[in-house]
């Protein structure tokens, strides 16, 4: 297993600043959300990104998971899970990236064009993050985390499996402008993250042309909201792990 401890070699709190300008006070949280990360992490990047875009402000705690700071005995009594990203609320602890997205949401939007309260256009955008949880992010999983961290070889049969998986968001994006609907919802922030990754690794996607104009929309629409820093940067960061093999 490899370090990734230049990137991680201390744990330290980090304010991340919204653009809460607009927010009723009812709305906002107490004190700033706190959310336990790494940089590179995919889901970890969707949250940072979409605290952005709701406006809400969060405390970045690094969480070196290489060097075991995610198996700590306070870590695992606020997620058993030991994954990151977790977040606490003023004590209200919540992990998975796909809930945490639609909590944020929920609590802190200031409408719901992220997360639609319209049960039927809910259903998709959960169908969305369902997609992206049991079949998007698995796939990818496969083909790559073996190669970023074991150095093994590029799997055709693997690669194939992504694309396929690529191939259905490219159908679900037919006459869409993001992947449930008109509007950019948390959908888009949690698929994006994946789809930055495979630009970095040089993943050829020509071949799903929806997808390609989707995240060329998508990327416009996350500029403001970390895209470069947050997505892209974190992205390069395994990209560059990737060629080291
Ligand atoms: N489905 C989870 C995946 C979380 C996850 O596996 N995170 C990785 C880092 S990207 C992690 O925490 N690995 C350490 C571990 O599982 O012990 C989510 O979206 O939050």
């Amino acid at each position: 297993m490899k370090s990734l401890a230049c990137l991680m070699a201390v744990c330290l709190i980090i304010n991340v600043p919204s653009n809460a300008a607009a927010r009723s006070k009812n709305k906002m949280p107490n004190q700033p959300i706190k959310v336990y990360y790494l940089p590179p992490s995919p889901p970890c990047r969707s949250i940072i990104m979409a605290a952005k875009v709701i406006g809400v402000d969060l405390e970045l705690v690094l969480t070196n998971i290489m060097e075991g700071h995610h198996m700590t005995p306070e870590y695992l009594k606020m997620n058993p899970q030991h994954t990151i990203p977790t977040m606490d609320d003023s004590g209200f602890i919540l992990w998975e990236s796909r809930a945490i997205l639609a909590y944020l949401a929920n609590a802190y939007g200031r409408d719901d064009s992220l997360y639609p309260k319209n049960p039927r256009q809910r259903a998709i955008v959960d169908q969305r993050l369902n997609f992206d949880l049991g079949t998007l992010y698995v796939r990818y999983s496969a083909l790559y985390l073996p190669m970023l961290f074991r150095g093994e070889e590029y799997d055709e049969q693997k690669a194939d499996q992504l694309d396929e998986a690529l191939g259905w968001l490219n159908t679900f994006l037919e006459g869409r402008a993001f992947v449930a609907g008109d509007n950019l919802t948390i959908a888009d922030i949690s698929i994006i993250v994946t789809i930055t990754n495979l630009e970095a690794f040089g993943y050829d996607m020509s071949g799903h042309p929806n997808l390609t104009k989707w995240f060329e929309r998508t990327k416009k629409a996350l500029e403001p909201y970390g895209y470069e820093e947050v997505d892209v940067a974190g992205a390069k960061v395994l990209a560059n792990f990737l060629k080291k093999d």
